[in-house]
């Protein structure tokens, strides 16, 4: 009977080895489990790390686009992004214009043509673009049949000048035949021939003044754009 009761002693104590083996074989598994996880939980800090270079990289593309807009064609700006200087005068009396306002150039030209010499009221508008090649500039304006331009004749109260960057200035006219409306105008007149306006730019910065020349003349809008694409719009 003792050697009966032995043996299931011992045979109960072989199952609790059984049984250890058991639960120290599923302590692994789990183990392998953890592991595993672990690995997934290092793909998803891998993940979390390319989201942060992500939200990096936005941040770069933002500065790159700052300084230096990459690939951009055209830019459009409103006259009176910047304040007028003096004598330009900043109104809205003629409706249609772009943006908030428009700049007449007051009747300060005494001599019989209404045209001011200098450019000593410049303008001064800073742009970039983003793609090197030739570029159309164009100024959107009017004129109107008031003050000293009431009677005045058809190739009068249309021009401003106007210079890129480090070049000459250059008178330009905002005319077309017309009186009363507003229109875009794209030519000027360099070297004493009216030609549209075509201007070599390097991708960056750059600057573009307009200074008054005719009495009377109005100026709304200016957009520059590069040769063979469509005019970027409001
Ligand atoms: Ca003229
Ligand atoms: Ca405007």
């Amino acid at each position: 009977m003792r050697q009966f009761i032995f043996i299931i002693f011992i045979l109960l104590v072989a199952c609790d080895d059984s049984s250890d083996g058991e639960i120290t074989d599923s302590m692994d598994t789990d183990s392998m489990d953890i592991d595993s996880p672990n690995e997934d939980d290092t793909g998803i800090s891998d993940d979390d790390e390319s989201d942060d270079s992500q939200d990096t990289e936005p941040t770069e593309a933002d500065s790159i686009d700052t300084e230096e807009p990459t690939g951009l064609t055209g830019v459009y700006f409103e006259v009176e992004s910047i304040p007028p200087v003096a004598p330009w005068v900043e109104e809205t009396i003629y409706d249609d214009y772009s943006g908030t306002s428009y700049f007449r150039w007051p009747d300060v030209a005494d001599n019989s043509n209404g045209i001011t010499a200098n450019q000593d009221a410049a303008l001064v508008y800073e742009f970039s673009v983003g793609t090197s090649g030739t570029y159309l500039v164009e100024v959107r304006g009017r004129r109107d049949h008031e003050g000293w331009c009431t009677d005045a004749a058809d190739d009068a109260c249309n021009d401003v000048w106007v210079k890129m960057d480090d070049g000459d200035w250059i008178k330009k006219m905002i005319k077309q035949g017309t009186w009363g409306e507003w229109i875009w105008d794209g030519k000027w007149e360099p070297g004493g021939s009216v030609i549209t306006t075509e201007i070599q730019l390097n991708a960056g910065r750059h600057t573009y003044r307009i200074s008054g020349r005719s009495n009377g003349v109005k100026i709304d809008a200016v957009r520059i754009y590069l040769q063979g694409t469509i005019a970027p719009q409001i």
